[in-house]
C-alpha cells in the first residue's frame, strides 16, 4: 500500500481514484471481488501502485465510512451545499427548511446558496436571506451570470466532499460549471442522461476541484420525507435560530405550539424569530406528529 486517496466513480468494473495529485483507474484486490463489495464514490482507499506510468492500481483496503448518503450514493459527504434561487424558480423555503433538517440529521454541514443574485435588487435580496443568516449557517448569495460569491463558495469547496442539492433550474450545474472552468466536459455525461429523468440508474460521480476539495452534482430533490426517528421533542434540535428561546419557555417540554408563555412564539410575534419559518416549523410539527401515531 503506498497511496492513499477517494473513489471518484465506478464504472465498468473499474474504480477510478483521486489522490489528490493524479486519477488512478483501480481494480480490486481479489477477497473485495470475492466478496463482490460495493464501494461508493467518496470511499477513501489505499492503493499499491501496478503501472506508474499508465497509472494503474489495485485497491487494498477501504476506511470505513463515516456517513453514507442514499440518494446520490455517496459515502462520507461532509458538506451539502443547497441551492436556491432568488427568483426563476422562486426560493421554495418549505424544501430549504427540509433539507436543513435532513442535512443536520445525518451529520452533513449544510450551507445555503442563493443563486441568481442578478435577477433581484440589494434590497429584495435581503429580504430573502434575512431569516436564514439568522440560522448561523453559511448563507453565500451568487450568481453565475455576473460571476458573483464564486470565489466564496470555492473556499466552502476547499478540503471537503460535498455534494449539490435543490430543486432543478436554481442554476446547481450552472455554479459546478462557473467554479471549475472546463468541467463542462466532464460533466456533459450527467446532463444528457438527467435531461432524460433516469435519476435512479444515473451513475454517481465526483469531481475533483482546482481550488481542492471534491464536488457532485446531483439532479435535484423537488420531493423529501422527513426522517422516520424524528420525534416531536427532538425537532427544535435542528432549528438553532430557536435555540436562544426555548430555554425561556415555560414549560420544559414545550413544543412552541400553543402552551402559555412560549418564550419562541413570543420572539416571533415580536419579530426576531421569522416569521415564515416558524410556520413552516409548526407545519412540519404535525407532520412529525402524524408520523409518531402511524408508527
Ligand atoms: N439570471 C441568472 N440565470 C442563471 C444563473 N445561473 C443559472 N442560470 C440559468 O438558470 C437555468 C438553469 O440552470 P442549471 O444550471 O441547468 O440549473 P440546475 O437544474 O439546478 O442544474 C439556465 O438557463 C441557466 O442559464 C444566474 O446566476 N443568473
Ligand atoms: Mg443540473
Ligand atoms: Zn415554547
Amino acid at each position: 500500500m503506498n497511496l492513499q486517496g477517494v473513489i471518484i466513480k465506478g464504472y465498468s468494473g473499474f474504480y477510478y481514484v483521486w489522490d489528490g495529485t493524479y486519477q488512478w483507474e483501480c481494480s480490486l484486490r481479489g477477497k473485495y471481488r470475492v466478496k463482490k463489495q460495493k464501494f461508493l464514490p467518496g470511499d477513501r482507499v489505499y492503493l499499491t501502485i501496478i503501472d506508474e506510468d499508465k497509472k494503474k492500481a489495485v485497491i487494498e483496503k477501504v476506511i470505513p465510512r463515516k456517513t453514507e448518503l442514499i440518494r446520490p450514493a455517496i459515502a462520507n459527504v461532509e458538506q451539502v451545499i443547497i441551492v436556491m434561487a432568488y427568483k426563476d424558480p422562486e426560493p421554495d423555503l418549505w424544501l430549504l427548511d427540509r433539507l436543513l433538517l435532513m442535512a443536520q440529521q445525518r451529520n452533513v454541514k449544510p450551507i445555503i446558496c442563493f443563486n441568481k443574485a442578478d435577477l433581484l435588487t440589494a434590497e429584495q435580496r435581503k429580504t430573502l436571506i434575512d431569516c436564514y443568516v439568522k440560522t448561523g449557517f453559511p448563507v453565500i448569495p451568487t450568481s453565475t451570470k455576473r460571476e458573483w460569491g464564486l470565489e466564496t463558495l470555492r473556499e466552502f469547496l476547499a478540503e471537503s466532499i460535498s455534494v449539490f442539492a435543490g430543486p432543478s433550474g436554481v442554476g446547481k450545474s450552472s455554479l459546478l460549471n462557473a467554479i471549475e472552468k472546463g468541467v463542462s466536459l466532464k460533466t456533459g455525461e450527467i446532463s444528457t442522461k438527467l435531461s432524460r429523468g433516469k435519476h435512479t440508474t444515473r451513475h454517481v460521480e465526483l469531481i475533483h476541484l482546482t481550488g481542492g476539495g471534491l464536488l457532485a452534482d446531483t439532479p435535484g430533490f423537488s420531493n423529501v420525507f422527513l426522517p422516520e426517528d424524528l420525534t416531536r421533542e427532538s425537532l427544535i434540535k435542528y432549528y438553532p435560530d430557536f435555540w436562544e428561546y426555548q430555554d425561556l419557555c415555560k414549560y420544559k417540554r414545550c413544543l412552541h405550539r400553543d402552551e402559555p408563555d412560549c418564550a419562541v412564539r413570543k420572539a416571533t410575534e415580536r419579530g426576531i424569530i421569522d416569521m415564515g419559518r416558524y410556520e413552516r416549523y409548526l407545519a412540519i410539527l404535525e407532520e412529525v406528529i402524524a408520523n409518531e401515531r402511524r408508527y
